[in-house]
């Protein structure tokens, strides 16, 4: 599955990382794609970074992005359309700031993009906006969900015709500042700070059939180990900070995430789509840049992963998405992807 061609060739000759694949797109940077597959065309929805001049620090500030674009594709390999602005956050009337990870859901006939955004005091919410092509552009409700909080939506709609949004990210995400259920302000600015304690869930909610709201309580999504006991928050290797993704394969449930600061792409496997999840391995190894967030679609009977690194800018903040083949194994594992040698 390793994509080589002789632009990467010529990078490895020059003393220069080797890259696995190349960014999709280079005039516009962009970020957290969430790709889909709408009527056999593929749509990725990512975070469009831009530079506006705030210097990085650990609350995530310098991902300051305004809007979002949406790509497509008609086959993996194709070639890629921006299509534009499809959201602004000046026409989002609770916007405060900070246009981080979207997804998107298809429903008879609308399409639902949901996002995450700081509002006016500051505080991570998570909006919907709606519209009747999957390229945009997309009409923001007046109000963020009911009873969201924190960042990184991602939607998955079982075959039964339910769906889920998982979401959630600590340290800038603001997860753990919801640990008693309300927003505390004054609350840690990374993680619970308990290393023996469980460590904080990524969120679940079944969507109601309008898509707009909750249908009832906000779950946590689980992650266990094989004996059945929470992942410590000491166990940054293993435990959840951002970037989730939900896929179905055989019939289980593969819940995929970023483990922050220590960079992997994870999962953990369940028998529903609320968990909980036992935790399996990893499945990616670091990008280059801070973060990394992927999803992942099949599309002609093949896997692939979309994801990003910092190719184009080498720097954290301007990312550039790429995509790559994703294998599950006999046994029921995600192999190892290696974005660099
Ligand atoms: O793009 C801003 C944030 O960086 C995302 O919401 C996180 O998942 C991380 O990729």
């Amino acid at each position: 599955a390793k994509q080589v061609n002789s632009e990467t060739e010529s990078k490895v000759d020059s003393g220069k990382k080797e890259y696995l694949s190349q960014p999709l797109i280079s005039s516009i940077y962009t970020a957290d794609p969430s790709a889909h597959v709408f009527n056999g065309k593929i749509y990725i929805y990512p975070s469009h970074d831009v530079e506006s001049g705030i210097k990085e620090n650990d609350n995530g500030d310098h991902f300051n992005m305004r809007d979002y674009h949406i790509l497509s594709m008609d086959s993996i390999g194709g070639k890629v359309t921006d299509h534009g602005v499809a959201l602004d956050i000046k026409d989002i009337p609770w916007a405060g700031r900070q246009l981080w990870a979207p997804d998107v859901a298809f429903k008879d006939g609308t399409y639902y993009l949901y996002f995450p955004l700081k509002d006016k005091n500051d505080v991570f919410a998570i909006g919907v906006a709606t519209s009747k092509n999957p390229a945009g552009p997309f009409k923001a409700e007046p109000k963020p969900i009911p009873g969201s909080f924190s960042i990184d939506p991602a939607v998955f709609t079982d075959d039964d015709g339910s769906t889920y949004m998982y979401f959630g990210g600590i340290w800038g995400g603001q997860l753990q500042r919801w640990k008693e259920g309300k927003y505390d302000a004054n609350g840690s600015k990374t993680d619970l700070q308990r290393d023996d304690a469980p460590a904080l869930n990524c969120k679940v909610a079944k969507l109601k059939p309008n898509m707009k709201e909750f249908d009832g309580a906000v779950k946590d999504a689980a992650i266990i180990d094989s004996a059945g006991k929470p992942i410590l928050g000491k166990d940054h290797n293993r435990r959840f900070f951002e970037g989730s993704w939900m896929h179905k394969f055989n019939g289980k449930y593969f819940f995929t995430y970023s483990t922050g600061d220590t960079h992997l792409l994870a999962y953990a496997i369940g028998d529903k789509p609320i968990g909980p999840f036992v935790y399996a391995g990893t499945f990616m190894q670091p990008v280059e840049g801070w973060t990394t967030h992927h999803s992942i679609i099949e599309i002609k009977g093949k896997w692939y992963i979309f994801y990003h690194d910092t190719q184009l800018s080498g720097k954290t903040h301007l990312r550039n998405v790429k995509v790559t083949e994703l294998n599950h194994t006999p046994d029921g594992k995600i192999e190892m992807i290696y974005p660099n040698k």
